[in-house]
């Protein structure tokens, strides 16, 4: 692109990927989540270049631009500029103070893989803004911000734990983060003499932001369902098993195993953060286990990939537990395994899954890391 030939950026920030070690699908039903993000980034290059109204934007990985006019912004056809686009529209509704700018992208963090790629898209930009001409954003404006720029130019009508994580996480701390009232504390975690060892299942079943807004509006019925009997409920969050059995008749037996696995899900949220608390490793291997048994067979959010991965991990000693991690429909499992047979356990999982799938499986460890900063 023509900027890059004058391109001297003033700012570069970092923004991070994330898992979340437990508590899938129960951000937007106002419930406990407990991310972190790690290494893997995208590393965004700025520059002011002038001009009062021209921005340009381009990718290095995929070595492909657009050009926006800060007048005209709206939706793209191409889905990747609408997390661009969408924060700053957002931005534009708060302050007027973003002129021109040039902006490259530089990224590690394998996409459409579950560890939000789209949140580090949208916060990186949203907090390399806020430096690059001192917008008086807060953090959680940011966060806010980058969430609703999600739901109005991508459609995907996520919850906030994926930007949270992006900005909020602390270098080796998982955030115990409550959903409806915002609290949240950070939790220290090593797992030593374990890893946590993610295997990119390489699939990203093309449901992903279609099923995920079925499945809030499934939560949503069963939530209004709920409510009938007792109003004092507004999201699942609030709903215990018993209510929920109390009205059973009353939903159809998947809006009842959607409910079921929330209400499940939000115990197992606090459990772990109990275990870690008490480095009760066989604890939170037992819990992911118990969780991914919930995300394939009642939230029906997994994949035969995913499935097959974290049933091979059953099958290891050296593996305490493992589970999907993100919105679902492919993208990483993540596996507790012992420091000593991470190698082995990488190789056989490869090829398992290459003779099962034909598909090459990517494997990486991770650790609990910073969110979005000025490098
Ligand atoms: C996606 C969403 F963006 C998050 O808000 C969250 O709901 C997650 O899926 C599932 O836990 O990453």
């Amino acid at each position: 692109m023509k900027f890059l030939e004058k391109f001297d950026p003033q700012l570069i920030i970092e923004s991070p990927g994330r898992i979340n070690l437990i508590g899938e699908h129960t951000d937007y039903n106002l419930g406990y989540v407990l991310p972190t993000a790690i290494e893997k980034k995208i590393i965004f290059r700025l520059q002011k270049n002038g001009s009062e109204t021209e921005c340009n934007i381009y990718s290095t990985d995929f070595d492909t631009g657009f050009k926006i006019d800060l007048r005209t912004i709206a939706r793209s056809s191409v889905e990747w500029e609408n997390y661009i686009l969408g924060v700053l529209n957002e931005i534009s509704k708060r302050t007027d103070g973003v002129i021109g700018f040039d902006c490259t992208l530089e990224s590690n963090l394998p996409q459409g893989s579950g560890l939000s790629s789209s949140a580090a898209l949208e916060c990186g930009l949203a907090f390399g803004l806020n430096e690059l001409f001192d917008l008086g954003l807060t953090k959680m404006d940011i966060v806010q911000l980058s969430q609703t720029a999600e739901h109005t130019y991508v459609g995907t009508q996520c919850g906030i734990m994926d930007q949270f994580a992006s900005v909020m996480s602390q270098t080796g701390h998982v955030i115990l983060l409550d959903c409806k009232s915002l609290e949240h504390s950070q939790i220290p975690i090593a797992f030593e003499p374990y890893q946590m060892v993610m295997l990119n299942t390489k699939v990203s079943h093309n449901l992903a932001t279609s099923e995920y807004n079925v499945r809030k509006q499934e939560c949503e019925e069963g939530v209004a369902i709920i409510k009938n009997k007792y109003p004092e409920v507004d999201s699942l969050r609030d709903a215990t098993r018993d209510m929920l059995e109390a009205v059973k008749h009353e939903m159809s037996d998947v809006v009842f195993d959607r409910c079921s696995f929330i209400i499940s899900e939000n115990e197992r949220v606090l459990l772990m953060a109990e275990a870690l608390k008490k480095n009760d490793l066989n604890r939170v291997g037992a819990l992911l286990y118990e969780a991914h048994e919930g995300i394939s067979k009642l939230y029906e959010v997994s994949c035969p990939e995913s499935d097959f991965l974290v049933d091979f991990s059953k099958d290891f000693p050296a593996v305490l537990g493992a589970r999907q991690t993100g919105g679902g429909f492919g993208g990483c499992t993540l596996n507790i395994v012992h420091k000593d047979a991470v190698d082995d356990f990488i190789q056989q999982a490869s090829t398992a899954y290459k003779s099962r799938f034909n598909i090459a499986l990517e494997a990486f460890t991770v650790r609990p890391s910073a969110g979005t900063m000025v490098r």
